[in-house]
């Protein structure tokens, strides 16, 4: 029986003529986006037609995801809203915090003894609260909640921000920082800025060598990072029919990598597929019965410019494999032309390391293609040139693929199979000499490949393509071949060429598992007991912050003027500190120290004017809390982009940081920023960011009047007497600004209840 089939079937039942009453009062045609927003607007919402990018609007999604790296803070925040229970089926998923070092059997025992407290305080809460619990080893958050608990015309929001991934189910699934996911769990609405939408049109078909991954591969090129910041892109088009399920799942799942909104395709046979082979065969056929609101109206997808905000087309069969990177996931190549970028930009021609799998590219269908061009390897005399890993994304997957002999073949070609986690993904990756900080090039089929992303090196080039492709290459040892054109030399010394991949989207056998790894909930938690040891250096009680004391914020000192890309990496890095998530203090040890000094042009370097020396930001945020300075951080553009971790707001708030003042801002982080009591505020004009010196005393004014729309001033006291003055916009509306007075959102929750 599918998890949660009643409430599934209630909405369903329902959808109809919930839908009927949407078109009396936006009489438009409407776009699967829409459909599914206003179909889980709040329920004393006045329903109307809301401005896309302006208006704020409350929803009330069906279901919340959490994985155990950034489940620890928002449960450690659910655990003070004072509820018993929480208010919509919710799932934790332990898998970011396995590391990678020998395989799959070994890691996972020393994951789970490492890990010790933090699985059983994730496991007793969940107990508790009436959360489902999958256990280390489960899988990957995305992959298992795409095969569990996806359905086409729901909304779900995550705490990790490629959530989206369960767009291809038709899910429209948002990626968040866990106090967002609070309200959900402790049964509040949600509120989000009315998305603007995009209209990605696919015609033809994919073919040969290319795979769903390109699609994403060719849309990040396209948009950049930024281009799908405030935007849902929808999916459609005859294209779109012919691809898998889960390959569409890795488009929407790699859209984070533009910093859509979301991303989501409409119900078609292929989710059918998909959800009878998953054993979900009662909600497919729930959502047969209504598959045409479960997708965008035909006028919509017919006149497109008519009803998008823009509209990207793409012509699936001329489109090529590409390979993205290295160090941003929109540097986007075709795979014709990557030998000569990998020349003429002198990346590390010699491929280290080959590494499929990952949330976004772990289905059945991504391995068993991989998996035929190591067959033809075998068979043509090759072996892998280059370390080669597989991370399956599930259980479910990685039983029914060693059971299929897929497995074998990885291994017969000299492969390590890791656990069904995130692994070297997140810098979960004890790789051999990564200390030693050479220059070196890795190809992967994650979504991001920031760098020191997966081992700490920053000297490693990661690039990201489609599982063949990473297979093949790997073979090959070098980044430079194509092996849509280009021979290896087996060896018995012929020249030999690779066949175009094949895979099946379902196993011919079925999926199967012996353990899928889940633990549900007691019936009544209220006898559980969660504990917190208070010596612990893993988990922490969360102390409320400070409310706004009512005046402007009065001379600053800089605590960074941070140079280019900041991501959330940057801010509060992952690998060996994910170690800390459950622990606030402990974990602002990391803050900022990937970030560059806009002034020396140093990482972790900056000036402290109490001693006049340069020392680490933590350090320096820490001297300057102690004597009771406020502080204040300046950014670039698109700040804060990458994961959903609002450990990146809370750390520089523990550490008395009262601002940060950017050119733009990724939508999770700022509404992190919100959440946690902070003032997150732009340039009006962008060029004030050279105005901001070293040694400046910096002052915001007009908080007194903190109103929607209205900005506030920022004032310049330099070292040489003089001053400057100049206009900074937020986007606060009133209830935020209530968060900023109160300390935070949580404790706004907390007065309330
Ligand atoms: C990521 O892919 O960057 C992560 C690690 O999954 C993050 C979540 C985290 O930092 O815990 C994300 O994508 O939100
Ligand atoms: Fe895990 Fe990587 Fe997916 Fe993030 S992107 S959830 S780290 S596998």
């Amino acid at each position: 029986m599918p998890f949660d089939i009643e409430m599934i079937d209630t909405f369903y039942l329902d959808l109809e003529k919930r839908i009927s009453q949407i078109r009396k009062i936006v009489t438009k045609p409407l776009t699967l986006t829409e459909k599914i927003l206003f179909t889980h607007l709040d329920k004393g919402q006045v329903q109307k037609d809301f401005a896309r990018g302006y208006d704020y609007v409350e929803f009330l999604p069906d279901r919340v995801a959490m994985q155990d790296a950034t489940a620890q803070m928002a449960l450690l925040q659910f655990m003070q809203a004072g509820k018993d229970k929480v208010a919509v089926p919710t799932t934790v998923h332990c898998d970011h915090l396995i590391q990678a070092k020998h395989g799959a059997k070994q890691d996972l025992i020393t994951a789970k003894e490492t890990n010790h407290e933090v699985f059983e305080f994730l496991r007793s809460v969940s107990n508790k609260y009436g959360i489902g619990f999958w256990k280390p080893g489960a899988g990957i958050i995305h992959q298992v909640v795409l095969e569990n608990y996806a359905f086409p015309g729901g909304m779900m929001i995550g705490t990790d921000s490629h959530t989206p991934n369960a767009g291809g189910l038709a899910m429209l699934a948002i990626g968040v920082g866990g106090a967002d996911a609070v309200d959900i769990m402790a049964g509040m609405p949600w509120e989000l800025k009315f998305p603007k939408i995009i209209g990605v049109k696919l015609t033809g078909k994919l073919s040969g060598w290319t795979s769903a991954k390109d699609v994403i591969l060719k849309v990040a090129g396209i948009l950049t990072v930024k281009g799908g910041t405030g935007c849902v892109l929808e999916y459609f088009g005859d294209g779109a029919k012919s691809i898998s399920c889960t390959g569409k799942g890795t488009i929407c799942n790699m859209g984070a990598e533009i910093g859509a909104t979301t991303s989501l395709f409409g119900y078609d046979g292929k989710m059918t597929d998909y959800l009878r082979a998953t054993g979900r065969a009662e909600v497919a056929a729930g959502a047969g019965l209504i598959a045409d609101h479960l997708t965008g109206d035909p006028e919509v997808y017919s006149k497109p410019d008519l009803y998008f905000d823009q509209v990207i087309e793409i012509n699936l069969s001329t489109l090529e494999p590409h390979i993205n990177g290295p160090f941003s996931p929109d540097r986007a190549w075709k795979l014709s032309e990557f030998a000569n970028a990998v020349r003429e930009n002198g990346y590390p021609a010699k491929l280290e390391v080959g590494l499929i799998g990952s949330c976004t590219n772990s289905s059945y269908e991504d391995i068993s293609r991989a998996a035929s061009i190591a067959k033809q390897a075998l068979e043509k005399g090759l072996k892998a040139r280059s370390e080669f890993t597989i991370t399956p994304g599930s259980e479910q997957v990685r039983y029914t693929i060693e059971r299929d002999g897929l497995l074998k073949i990885f291994e017969d070609l000299g492969g390590v199979v890791l656990a069904n986690a995130c692994g070297p993904c997140i810098g979960q990756w004890a790789r051999h000499n990564a200390d030693k900080q050479g220059k070196n090039s890795i190809l992967t089929s994650f979504n991001r490949n920031f760098a020191k992303r997966n081992d700490g090196n920053p000297n490693t080039h990661a690039f990201v393509g489609s599982p063949e492709i990473v297979t093949a290459l790997a073979i090959a040892g070098e980044l430079t071949f194509n092996p849509l054109t280009d021979f290896l030399v087996n060896n018995e010394g012929q020249k030999v060429k690779f066949d175009e991949p094949a895979g099946l989207e379902q196993p011919v056998k079925g999926f199967a598992f012996e353990d899928n790894g889940y633990v549900p909930p007691a019936e009544d938690g209220r006898k559980v007991e969660v504990i917190v040891r208070p010596d612990s250096e893993r988990l922490q009680i969360l102390q409320p912050f400070d409310p706004w004391n009512g005046k402007d914020l009065e001379k600053m000192r800089l605590l960074i003027k941070v140079k280019g890309t900041c991501t959330t990496d940057h801010i509060s890095m992952a690998g060996p500190w994910l170690r800390y998530r459950g622990h606030l203090d402990n974990i602002s040890n990391n803050l900022m120290i990937g970030a560059v000094n806009f002034f020396n042009g140093l990482v972790n370097s900056v000036k402290n004017y109490l001693t006049g020396r340069y020392d680490t930001v933590p350090d320096v945020a820490k001297s300057y809390k102690k004597a009771g300075i406020d502080t204040i951080i300046i950014g670039d553009e698109n700040y804060g982009e990458g994961s959903s971790r609002e450990h990146a707001a809370m750390e520089p708030r523990h550490l008395g940081v009262k601002v940060i003042l950017v050119r733009s801002f990724a939508r999770i982080h700022e509404t992190n920023l919100k959440k946690q009591g902070m003032l997150a505020l732009t340039f009006t004009n962008k060029e004030d960011y050279d105005k901001i010196h070293e040694d400046d005393l910096i002052s915001v004014k007009g908080l007194t009047e903190f109103t929607p729309g209205k900005p506030l001033r920022i004032v310049l006291s330099h070292n040489d007497g003089s001053t400057d003055e100049f206009p900074v916009s937020h986007s606060y509306n009133e209830k935020q600004i209530e968060w900023f007075r109160a300390g935070s959102a949580l404790k706004l929750i907390k007065q309330q209840h």
